[in-house]
């Protein structure tokens, strides 16, 4: 019945959804708060309560009294809500088809293989910490969990590998390679001590040697947009306005991150962008949406804003929360019934929650 409710809100038009988005909202009062991430379109940004990165979310998660969490945002997002809230409250996702590919690319049985071979060469509970960005599933929160690991985001991560550093001297970084090894870098880590495991082979395809001497073991995960951007992209812009400043997510490759100004979180980024002298221009190599939505809010103050790869491509799992699916889950609400509900099984969201509350607790 719920399915064939939302293939008549599939046709409705962008903005008959925003009017009754708004009526719904209003209906629902202090029973609902939306939560949307940086990265999605505007259409849906702009019905969130509180906006941000997924650290700064996963806070008003877990301080929310809402009894509704709508998340707009991807699957690990609203995980995260279900772990850190109360049991009795309901996170939401309004398109269960909004994942993360990079996510993905790690899961459990390979996490546990690469740990167990590990484990062949290095007495791994004593000497690796796991380290999971916080953009995976819950399962692989929890592998951290009771592996004495921890969760990081991309506005923590420096602090979170400090800590990480203090109790073990190694790290085991999943799933994004680009952020472990970026961040790496702006520690004193060299390159050659960040060693890639390839997931699809035996031992990560590395030799011994190299997994005794490596400080950090990257997981072989990226991001696909972020890994669209290229240093030509930065020179090639630069060759025409060289006044531009460019400022980059760790998420992008290495060769970026050194060919930037600036290099930071979501968060981050707005706010250099924000605290900018008027009439500056930037190149920025982050999601589209988000480079799209800075570029209008500053235009007023001569901020010439630019997205850092010439093809224009948006994350298509992040789009996956349209309006009509917000309006769909919010009016199933008023109605009384939830749909989409994210319910991570008790016994992974313990031990996910105890890698998070590291997390929370360092940064
Ligand atoms: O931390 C996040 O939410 C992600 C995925 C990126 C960022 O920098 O906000």
């Amino acid at each position: 019945m719920a399915v064939n409710a939302l293939a008549t809100y599939v046709l409705l038009d962008d903005d008959d959804c925003q009017q009754r988005i708004a009526q719904a909202k209003q209906i629902l009062g202090k029973d609902l708060v939306i939560l949307g991430h940086h990265y999605q379109r505007e259409e849906v940004f702009t019905h969130a309560d509180f906006a941000g990165d997924s650290l700064k979310l996963a806070r008003e998660a877990a301080q929310s009294q809402a009894k509704y969490i709508v998340f707009c945002g991807v699957h690990f997002m609203a995980e995260v809500a279900d772990i850190l809230s109360r049991p009795e409250q309901v996170s939401i996702l309004p398109d269960l088809a909004a994942g993360c590919s990079m996510a993905d690319m790690a899961n459990l049985a390979k996490v546990e293989k690469a740990w167990q071979e590990l484990n062949q060469v290095l007495n791994v509970e004593n000497t690796v910490t796991p380290m999971t960005y916080i953009n995976s599933a819950a399962d692989l929160k929890a592998f951290c969990g009771r592996h004495g690991g921890v969760v990081c985001t991309s506005s923590n991560a420096k602090y979170v590998l400090d800590w990480a550093f203090e109790r073990r001297e190694k790290v085991l970084f999943f799933p994004d390679q680009h952020l472990g090894r970026n961040t790496g870098a702006t520690m004193g880590i060299p390159l050659e001590d960040m060693v890639v495991w390839d997931f699809d082979k035996p031992y990560g395809g590395l030799e011994q040697p190299q997994i005794k001497q490596a400080k950090i073991i990257l997981w072989k995960g990226f991001c696909s947009v972020h890994q669209l951007f290229q240093t030509k992209h930065i020179d090639d812009f630069l060759a025409k306005y060289p006044e531009t400043k460019v400022i980059s997510h760790p998420e992008s490759s290495y060769e970026v991150c050194q060919k930037s100004d600036y290099v930071g979180s979501t968060e981050y980024i707005i706010k250099t962008i924000k605290e900018a002298p008027n009439n500056t221009r930037w190149l920025v190599g982050t999601e589209l949406n988000l480079v799209e939505r800075l570029a209008q809010q500053y235009k007023h103050q001569g901020k010439s804003i630019h997205f850092m790869s010439p093809t224009l491509c948006k994350c298509s799992t992040m789009f996956r929360i349209d309006p009509q699916h917000l309006l769909w889950v919010l009016e199933q609400l008023v109605e009384g019934k939830v749909v989409n509900r994210i319910t991570v099984p008790a016994t992974v969201a313990k031990e996910a929650k105890l890698a998070l509350q590291r997390m929370l607790d360092i940064f």
